[in-house]
């Protein structure tokens, strides 16, 4: 008898610690949302060198959090961006290296259903998941964000125009839920909404994907916001987005979740000032081009308690998301396929350590123009007919190797010989040293050789290289 007892209680304490330890897995599973700017340019934020904005909200987090310097996206347009972040893989690799728009031609163009989004290993992992905001990544069914891992959506499938008639609808799930929607009421509604999940999922893990259009076209603040920033209209809008930005962090404190919850901001890519305006700081190009300023983006992620606060200049990438994000959630990281980002935990955990990436390329579309190594960037020879129809400027003049100043926001359209930069000295890619370090400027022409078999170039298919399912892949139509 007394084994018996014995034996029960052996088996109740047995079950008990387990229990106890799922509940610990659970506890320490930590939500997780990235906050989405588009457009957003490097120098638009104040703590980030702007003068005639205030963004005390970001600001702060990036006080609370560790900001970076150097932290790149994989495209300067909107839609490869999103793709890259979300699937830890190169544009050329994932399929997405255009930007989508609402014509015939891209009617079957999506995020490949074999792609591996972050949403679907959190999925796994027992995370609740939604994207809010700005989709992108395809309008039809078997490319929208309930097929890509997220459990809900509410948000508009592209940017917000009144163009075509469906671009101004929101949509829940994959179902129109409001037609015509005004652009100004987005950013309210979409905080309210994030507000609310958050609430709803208080206590079980979740990942909450928030992409705003903020500050992409249409520059059109809602009417309180007007005239508030020492610049124009632009600044009014990013101070808006800074505002509701505000309006998550003090709810996730209001709720006791900032212990437990990652916060990732970032932008997708670079600002849009030939157009609209707005500051890449220092850096040169901007939205569209291969310089810096259309891939180094701000960037600020807090874990309170958890992960290192301060500035960090280490040279990382939006694809690191995804290795990051699962191994902290505990899930595996697929390796069926190249993931192109690195697990940066550590680095973030203790805020030091060297950049795992060895080398990096910068596609405009599916034309490979530069590659960086450590501190040095080679930009690669190229003709306006190289350029993805974004950038394509057919009087352009190729580049002679003077004046990098005057370029401006157009980037290099065409290039007879590589230039090389050091970006360590040289962040804003003003003085061309390829004559004084030919043996560099040689090892990473030798790269994108290498690189351009993988993953392909203009009339080259790479090995590892997913096409897009129509022809004349850098032309509008
Ligand atoms: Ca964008």
């Amino acid at each position: 008898m007394k084994q018996i007892i014995g034996l029960a209680l052996w088996a109740f304490f047995g079950l008990l610690v387990n229990r106890m330890d799922a509940q610990e897995k659970e506890i320490n599973k930590p939500n997780i949302i990235i906050l989405f700017a588009d457009d957003l340019g490097y120098g638009d934020l104040s703590s980030y060198g702007a003068q005639d904005v205030n963004t005390p909200n970001i600001d702060q987090l990036a006080n609370e959090g560790m900001r970076f310097t150097d932290f790149q996206v994989a495209s300067s347009v909107c839609s490869p961006s999103r793709a890259a972040l979300l699937t830890g893989r190169y544009p050329m690799r994932n399929g997405f290296p255009v930007a989508q728009g609402k014509i015939d031609k891209h009617k079957d163009y999506g995020l490949h259903p074999d792609e591996i989004t972050i949403a679907d290993l959190l999925l796994k992992q027992d995370y609740a998941t939604m994207a809010i905001g700005k989709w992108h990544l395809g309008f039809n069914e078997g490319h929208q964000p309930i097929d890509h891992g997220f459990q809900h959506f509410y948000g508009l499938q592209s940017n917000w125009h009144t163009s075509h008639p469906d671009l101004d609808d929101v949509y829940s799930d994959n179902k129109v839920v409001k037609e015509n929607v005004a652009f100004e009421t987005l950013i309210g509604d979409y905080t309210n909404k994030a507000i609310e999940y958050m609430e709803e999922n208080k206590e079980n893990p979740f990942f909450l994907y928030l992409a705003y259009h903020s500050v992409h076209s249409p520059i059109q603040p809602s009417k309180e916001f007007i005239g508030t920033s020492k610049g124009s209209l632009y600044g009014d809008y990013v101070q808006e987005l800074d505002y509701h930005v505000g309006r998550l962090t003090q709810a996730l404190a209001e709720k006791k979740l900032d212990e437990n919850t990652i916060v990732i901001f970032l932008s997708d890519n670079g600002p849009a000032i030939c157009h609209f305006g707005g500051s890449a700081g220092p850096l040169n190009g901007g939205k569209y081009t291969t310089m810096e300023g259309g891939f180094r983006i701000p960037a600020i992620i807090k874990w309170k308690g958890k992960f290192a606060t301060g500035v960090n200049d280490t040279f990382l990438s939006s694809m690191d998301l995804l290795p990051t994000l699962a191994s902290l959630a505990g899930a595996e990281i697929p390796i069926d396929r190249v993931i192109d980002g690195k697990n940066i935990t550590s680095i973030l955990k203790t805020g030091k350590g060297v950049s795992p990436h060895k080398f990096v390329y910068y596609y405009n579309g599916i034309n490979l123009q530069a590659i960086r190594k450590g501190l040095w960037k080679l930009h690669l020879p190229r003709t306006s007919d190289d350029q993805p129809f974004w950038s394509k400027n057919r009087n352009e003049k190729p580049f002679e190797g003077k004046n990098l100043k005057n370029i401006g926001c157009r980037g290099l359209i065409a290039l007879k010989h590589p230039l090389l930069f050091n970006l360590k000295l040289d962040m804003g890619e003003l003085t061309d040293i390829s004559h004084n370090h030919p043996e560099i400027v040689e090892e990473l022409l030798k790269e994108a050789e290498r690189v351009r078999k993988e993953l392909g170039d203009i009339e080259v298919i790479g090995t590892d290289q997913r096409v897009p399912p129509f022809e004349n892949i850098q032309e509008k139509i």
